[in-house]
């Protein structure tokens, strides 16, 4: 990768933070919101024992989330969306006081000058919807569209930017085939059309929105990495179980997106729930591709493992996060390319990248260095693609505010801002005034 020629950013670079509505929110019993599969899903798998009901508090406290983008400059929010606070059921009566939320919420954002963006699904599928098959069922992909008409019928004259699915391969691998998130299935059979029904989901809402409001500027995020093979003997071997796993983890959202097709593997997969026209319905123009980029992953073949394909360790010696992901910034600028080159160099925004406290149920990172640290590299990764050629309008750090991570619990801390589950109280760290800065003046500190 090479190291960025300058550390300044253009003045119209898009600096902002993101969140997920579950991790964040809380309250989840008020105001007539209805359950989602991430409520049903059964303490005893969450690491440290915890449920989201208080979470960052944000759905009480989202004036305070609001003043802490606005005092650090940040132009963007994004948020999610819960399915579920506007229709409880999915689909069927609509909850007024959950509309109302998020009206406020994007009332306070654009008050204070900082844009919403939204996600319109962040993997808290209403419960009720998961009973009739969640998105093995077809039907799942329509009520998603009419959901979203709703949304954009009730906010688009002010909320403009919608992300429509946050990383359709995450819930559908790891909601699926590993349980190790909501709805727990452990069910490699389901894998195609679940994913198949998230981007016939996501065509059919762009279409949706599209038809809404024409002002609208529609995007989707993808989790993208690298399928990196382990070498050593069964190098060739290995290589065969990297390629198919890029071909299921990215290629089945990237291609159906901007090419209209299923990469083989991937295809074969989703050939029993696929229908005449739906390839049509899911390649759609998008005003943004989002991109979430954490760290690349590292495949070898196991002639034992499902589908031959099993993970690998990373390297040794190479440095790794919290999570034991490797912090490997040449994986986004990789990835980046990849989109300049193979579909067609749309407009990008970086909606989600980050790290973690190393796991601890006691108190936050204040001075969190290694955060900033894991920031600069990326950034600079990000800053050599545009240099590149790439087309990235934007950087949405992940997250704001310590929330609540899925199966890690609380253990596992992403903010800019602490928080205090007690207390209520939210603390800045250094990460948090340096982002600050960087988003103020555009330039990169430190040397090349
Ligand atoms: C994602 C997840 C986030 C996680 C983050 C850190 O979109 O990847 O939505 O919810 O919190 O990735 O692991």
């Amino acid at each position: 990768m090479p190291a960025p020629r300058d550390r300044q950013f253009p003045a119209n670079f898009i600096w902002g933070a993101a969140s997920s509505a579950f991790q964040t929110e809380g309250s989840l019993d008020v105001d007539g919101r209805g359950p989602s599969i991430w409520d049903v899903f059964p303490r005893e798998r969450i690491h440290d024992g915890t449920d989201a009901s208080v979470a960052a508090d944000s759905y009480r406290r989202y004036g305070d989330d609001v003043a802490l983008l606005a005092d650090a400059g940040l132009k963007a929010y994004r948020f999610s969306i819960s399915w579920s606070r506007i229709v409880p059921d999915g689909s069927g009566a609509v909850n007024e006081a959950g509309l109302d939320y998020y009206a406020r919420l994007v009332d306070a954002l654009l008050a204070r000058g900082v844009a919403p963006y939204a996600t319109l699904f962040h993997w808290d599928l209403p419960q009720a919807l998961q009973e009739r098959g969640g998105w093995t069922n077809r039907e799942t992909a329509e009520r998603f569209a009419a959901y979203a008409d709703l949304v954009t019928q009730r906010l688009g004259d002010r909320l403009k930017h919608f992300v429509v699915l946050n990383e359709a391969a995450v819930h559908a691998a790891l909601g699926h085939v590993t349980g190790m998130h909501a709805p727990g299935l452990t069910d490699a059979g389901v894998l195609g059309p679940v994913i198949h029904h998230q981007n016939l989901a996501q065509g059919l809402a762009i279409q949706a929105l599209r038809a809404a409001e024409s002002d609208l500027i529609v995007g989707t995020t993808m989790a993208l990495m690298p399928s990196r093979a382990e070498g050593g003997v069964l190098s060739w071997f290995n290589e065969q179980a990297a390629n198919g796993f890029d071909e299921v983890w990215n290629g089945a959202f990237l291609d159906p997106l901007f090419r209209g097709t299923y990469p083989s593997v991937p295809q074969g997969m989703v050939e029993s729930v696929l229908r005449d026209g739906d390839m049509e319905t899911i390649r759609q123009p998008v005003g943004f591709l989002g991109v979430n980029y954490y760290a690349p992953s590292y495949m070898r073949f196991n002639l034992f493992a499902p589908s031959f394909i099993e993970p690998a360790p990373a390297p040794s010696g190479t440095e790794r996060d919290a999570f034991d992901r490797h912090v490997d910034p040449s994986g986004l600028y990789e990835t980046l390319l990849r989109v300049r080159d193979q579909y067609g160099n749309p407009p990008v925004i970086i909606t989600e990248n980050g790290c973690s406290d190393p796991f601890s149920d006691g108190p936050a990172v204040i001075e969190d260095q290694f955060r900033i640290d894991y920031l600069r590299q990326h950034l600079e990764a990000v800053k050599s693609a545009m240099e590149g050629g790439c087309d990235i309008g934007g950087y949405f750090h992940w997250t704001l505010v310590d929330n609540w991570e899925w199966a890690e619990g609380y253990r596992s801390k992403f903010g800019l801002v602490a928080h205090n589950r007690e207390t209520g109280v939210r603390t800045e760290k250094a990460s948090y005034r340096w982002f600050s800065e960087l988003a103020r003046s555009g330039a990169l500190d430190g040397a090349v």
